[in-house]
């Protein structure tokens, strides 16, 4: 290791500023629909597996204009999480929330909103379609995941990324949703933590404070209501081993359109 790292290390830990100058400045505006992995241009070290993932993906989500909103984005699935814990982060209007990004990285991190603010930022017009139906079109602003890996930097044996939210799917308050993803999908320039809808803060019935955007795959995919958000080399000991919620009661775990 250079000399330099070490001090790099301890910048890192005490500056959230700095952090997104390592990778992508922010939004990767695209011409074409493909993209290519500019981070591998930036002289960051890698690990295998992540500069695999990043490597063979292609295709960009296809991205609409203010023209094409929809008058209203519905909510779907939750809608207000009946959790204490989330009840009393809302009437606060989530200045107590946090987002938790453990498991398989170097320097495991907690973000406030501020923090997730303050990072590069994205803003995407897109179409989420979910499988009971319905399309939205809507615009989402946010942090791209990759933005908030390269701040806990994902050892070589992580794989998949999974987000736990902070609504019970059950009445008795257990059985909280969550979803995963792969890293060729974490990395996708499109894919983001959003915390804006349509140039407003995200509304409860969305998802706030932060929900997940990954913008290839059906609605289930795109967790509301984040608490949580772990690197595991394998998701097969966590609740059903099928990867998220909808996946336990018999979806497809890749979601793709
Ligand atoms: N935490 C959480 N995330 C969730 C859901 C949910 O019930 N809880 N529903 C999913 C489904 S099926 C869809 S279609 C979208 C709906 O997002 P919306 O409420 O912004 O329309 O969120 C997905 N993410
Ligand atoms: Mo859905």
């Amino acid at each position: 290791m250079s000399s330099h790292r070490p001090g790099k290390r301890k910048f890192l830990k005490q500056s959230l500023g700095g952090l997104g100058a390592l990778l992508l400045a922010g939004c990767d505006r695209l011409t074409d629909s493909e993209w290519f992995p500019k981070m591998l241009r930036t002289g960051e070290r890698l690990s295998y597996s992540v500069h695999k993932a990043i490597v063979p993906r292609k295709s960009m989500a296809q991205e609409f204009t203010e023209a094409d909103l929809s008058p209203r984005f519905r909510s779907n699935g939750t809608s207000n999480p009946g959790n204490p814990i989330y009840q009393a982060l809302a009437r606060s209007n989530f200045a107590d929330w946090t987002l938790k990004i453990d498991g398989l990285v170097e320097q495991p991190m907690q973000f406030s909103l501020a923090q997730l603010r303050a990072l590069p930022k994205c803003t995407q017009i897109t179409r989420h379609d979910c499988v009971e139906g319905w399309s939205a079109i809507g615009k989402w602003t946010g942090v791209p995941l990759h933005q908030a890996l390269a701040a806990v930097r994902p050892s070589p044996d992580a794989k998949y990324v999974v987000f736990y939210c902070a609504d019970p799917m059950e009445s008795d308050g257990s059985d909280l949703y969550y979803e995963s993803i792969d890293l060729e999908d974490a990395y996708h320039p499109q894919t983001m933590l959003a915390y804006d809808l349509n140039d407003k803060t995200l509304p409860i019935a969305n998802g706030a404070p932060l929900r997940l955007r990954v913008e290839r795959q059906l609605g289930y995919k795109h967790a509301k209501y984040l608490m949580r958000i772990e690197l595991v080399s394998s998701f097969d000991t966590i609740n059903g081993g099928k990867g998220g919620y909808w996946e336990d009661n018999g979806y497809e775990w890749y979601a793709g359109i």
